[in-house]
């Protein structure tokens, strides 16, 4: 094998490196320019994107809302990061990680970033989706975690050299497609044994697993249906199936959805309504 690139003694930044991202890919932290947030009525005021990460937190605000919560209530604004919203310092205030999501809790005073943290606050603070008997709840805790490490290895690993690189590499392809599906047959074989991850119980573990390895075994993301042979996960797929068919999951997953049909696209979600009202097809047609 002949090496295509030898890394200098000190790496240096290159900003075009990086493909399609380069614009938005920094080697350091903080803001890159100020504007201040926007701020809407409702109690809880949610900065964010529709990718999984984002799916994750809309779909549980939107499943505790099902369940009459009034106090989740949400503005859920548009971050854009292509454009590099994420840097500024307004977003870098509630998160200075600079990555959606990101959540203020306004009567708590309280930003919450990191979409698992996210995920384990609301949850506590509703009281719901999440067991209260200990074992149960250290099982989906146990599941949760394993997303947030695992989720990572699918993203920016398997999804960004298959589709997203701007050069192809057979090792890179090999290496996170292997995990990619080891991951998937965790799941089948966890869901083979249970209705939902860890137990019986529908809880935020589901919600955090369902945008990645729900849409990646539905043949929903990076094109790879066939290229990962998703149908054979049965299981996976029963389950992924289950989770769509929740009418807080079909809300969740489009609220700051900015691809796809129009109809499954809503920019901004500000109110219950905003799902008929609101969405692209909707905002498209009353256009002058
Ligand atoms: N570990 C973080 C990951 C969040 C994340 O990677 N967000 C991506 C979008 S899915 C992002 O904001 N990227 C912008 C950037 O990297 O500049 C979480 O779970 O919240």
């Amino acid at each position: 094998m002949v090496d295509s690139y030898t890394p200098p003694a000190v790496w240096t930044w290159d900003a075009e490196n990086g493909g399609e991202w380069a614009k938005i890919n920094r080697p350091i932290a903080g803001a890159t320019h100020d504007a201040e947030l926007r701020h809407g009525e409702h109690p809880l005021q949610l900065y964010s994107l529709g990718t999984p990460n984002g799916q994750k937190v809309t779909i549980l605000l939107e499943e505790l809302l099902a369940l009459g919560e009034a106090g989740a209530e949400y503005d859920a604004h548009l971050i854009d990061i292509s454009k590099g919203d994420q840097f500024s310092s307004g977003f870098v205030a509630i998160n200075p990680n600079s990555k959606i999501p990101a959540l203020f809790d306004v009567e708590a005073g309280s930003r919450v970033f990191e979409s698992g943290a996210i995920l384990l606050y609301l949850a506590q603070k509703f009281g719901h989706f999440l067991p209260e008997d200990s074992a149960k709840r250290t099982e989906a805790m146990n599941w949760l975690f394993w997303l947030q490490g695992s989720a990572p290895y699918l993203g920016g690993g398997f999804g960004h050299f298959y589709a997203y690189a701007p050069e192809k590499f057979e090792y890179a392809i090999d290496r996170f497609t292997m995990e990619a599906k080891r991951q998937m047959d965790v799941l089948d074989r966890e869901l083979a044994e249970h209705r939902f991850l860890g137990g019986d119980d529908y809880t935020i573990a589901d919600m955090a697993t369902w945008p990645w390895y729900g849409n990646l075994v539905l043949g929903e993301a990076y094109g790879a249906g066939e290229f990962l042979q998703v149908e054979s996960y049965k299981n996976l797929r029963r389950w992924a199936h289950e989770i769509l068919a929740r009418p807080a999951v079909q809300r969740g997953r489009m609220v700051n959805r900015t691809w796809g049909p129009p109809e499954g696209q809503l920019h901004e979600r500000h109110d219950a309504s905003d799902f008929e009202l609101r969405t692209q097809d909707k905002i498209a047609t009353d256009a002058p």
